[in-house]
């Protein structure tokens, strides 16, 4: 048996999980959890990044007492970084992606590079917190920098002072080649980000380094191998996903945001998966993550942040309870319309983009919830049905992974809006991916995915839901009368 911790962050929650694999074995427990999300100051908003070091390192000491520990990996959200100068320090505290700064910088980037150019080379979708729109927004400090890490490979330059940029991760930057699989130093040139602060790739089951000496000490840990596991959090969710051999599948890592799409062989780079704003994520083992960014349950955590700012106390389970109630289909809005991206009042925008659709906005907190959960679901349908028939596949099963397979209202729903059956889990993904990644580098077998899924089939409890009906393509021709938008 190998026992590994994964640290997984989240735009939500960090964790640190302490992972179990032997044959035919998998077995995963949460050895601590914290908050995560942004912090304003100055009006920037921020990660508390040293607060999430100072987590990792208080998990791992706790996940080894537990149980000797063979192996840490890292994985976290995508496309924030952190820079540091010629000594290795920290220059300036990592920016939050929903931060303002970005705003008007894509429309500007395109004027030098067009849209077709830069995902002819990166296969990015164009959200506006890239990296390369975050780089070029704060252009006149990059020459006090010299490299660049994103999160988990600064984490993990933490604790083996080896620094490095992960694929998976390095593939959401907007600045990777995805055929090359290199950096894409010519279009960072032209955008102005000098190609010195991108550090040597590494491949997802690379070692990183051990952990350093005086940390080890200090935590009373042995001096571990760190292993580059799929470090964006998506990558490492959709190593877990309990597909079938051979099967028709879609995925949903369904959290913060919910990330939905297909795995591929190839990227696929034609006008029309540019024009509905598809991207290609480099996977492990060389795969594709060919998906869009769906808002997610940002939108259901951001309301209920802004009920409780008011004081109007509002438990998840009790608000999904009144939404399962509440009628179905009621009023449905456009979760990827950019008004839902920064931190706000939620409610407000939910209720104005109703008026402007000419729908009755929700009149009591169970509609309103039912509303975002429903407007979910069609995302997911439409999003589902537009990665088949950009990629020529069809889809007989979507499975969700992450937070969101908790929660049978979504997932009910999903079944139902894209008319085929969902299967659900497992909710760790991501940590469960990082886990497998690392023990087939410390030699624990699985020598590919479909080793990895038929142990994440064996071992973790999934649920099936079946599709049960409701008149999904009128509600979608509420949004988009004229056919889907991008
Ligand atoms: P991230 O990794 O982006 O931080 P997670 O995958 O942890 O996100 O998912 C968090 C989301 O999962 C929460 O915002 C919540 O909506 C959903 N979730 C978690 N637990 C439950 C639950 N018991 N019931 C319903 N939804 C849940
Ligand atoms: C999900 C995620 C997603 C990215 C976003 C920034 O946690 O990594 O895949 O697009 O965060």
């Amino acid at each position: 048996m190998k026992r590994l911790a994964a640290v997984d962050l989240g735009a939500s929650s960090g964790r640190v999980m302490a992972g179990s694999v032997g044959p035919g074995q998998l077995e995963i427990e949460e050895v601590r959890r914290f908050p995560n999300g942004a912090v304003r100051a100055a009006g920037t908003l921020y990660w508390d990044v040293l607060g999430l070091h100072r987590e990792i390192l208080a998990g791992l000491g706790q996940a080894h007492r537990a149980g000797p520990l063979d192996g840490i990996g890292i994985d976290s959200w995508a496309v924030d970084y952190g820079l540091l100068d010629a000594r290795g320090n920290l220059l300036g505290n990592p920016v939050h992606y929903r931060d303002a700064r970005t705003e008007g910088v894509l429309e500007r980037v395109v004027r030098t590079v067009p849209e077709r150019e830069l995902f002819d080379v990166t296969g990015l979708q164009q959200l506006p917190f890239n990296t390369l729109y975050q780089l070029v927004s704060e252009k006149d400090r990059l020459a006090t920098a010299s490299t660049l890490l994103l999160i988990p490979d600064l984490l993990a330059y933490w604790l083996t002072g080896q620094a490095g940029a992960e694929h998976t991760n390095a593939s959401t930057t907007q600045l990777y080649d995805v055929r090359a699989r290199t950096w894409a130093t010519g279009l960072a040139g032209r955008v102005g980000v000098p190609a010195r602060l991108l550090p040597p790739l590494r491949e997802p089951g690379e070692r990183i380094g051990t952990l350093l000496p005086d940390l080890a000490a200090e935590l009373a840990l042995p001096e571990l191998p760190v292993v580059a596991v799929g470090s964006h959090d998506t990558a490492s969710a959709v190593v877990a996903v309990p597909a079938e051999p051979g099967a028709n599948f879609a995925y949903i890592s369904s959290g913060t945001w919910s990330l939905v799409g297909l795995e591929l062989d190839a990227p696929e780079l034609g006008d029309a998966a540019l024009a509905a704003n598809f991207t290609n994520e480099g996977g492990v083992d060389g795969t594709i993550r060919f998906l869009r960014n769906v808002m997610g349950l940002w939108v259901l955590t951001e309301t209920l942040r802004t009920w409780s700012a008011r004081d109007e106390r509002a438990e998840l389970a009790e608000v999904l309870a009144e939404a399962a109630a509440a009628p179905p289909l009621g009023a449905v809005v456009d979760v990827d319309a950019p008004a839902f991206l920064p931190p706000g009042d939620m409610p407000a925008r939910i209720a104005a983009a109703c008026r402007e659709t000419g729908q009755r906005p929700p009149a009591t907190r169970g509609e309103l919830v039912r509303c975002i959960v429903d407007s979910l679901a069609l995302a997911y349908r439409r999003t589902v049905r537009q990665a088949a028939r950009l990629a020529g596949r069809t889809v007989d099963v979507v499975h969700i992974v992450g937070g969101g397979a908790h929660n049978t209202l979504l997932c009910q729903l999903t079944a139902d809006a894209c008319e085929v059956p969902v299967l659900a889990g497992p909710v760790e993904a991501a940590a469960l991916g990082n886990v497998l990644v690392q023990a087939r580098t410390l030699g624990a077998g699985l020598p590919d995915l479909a080793a990895m899924r038929e142990l994440i089939r064996r071992t973790q409890p999934l649920r099936r839901y079946t599709p049960s009906g409701g008149d999904w393509a009128a509600a979608e021709a509420r949004l988009h009368p004229a056919g889907v938008s991008r």
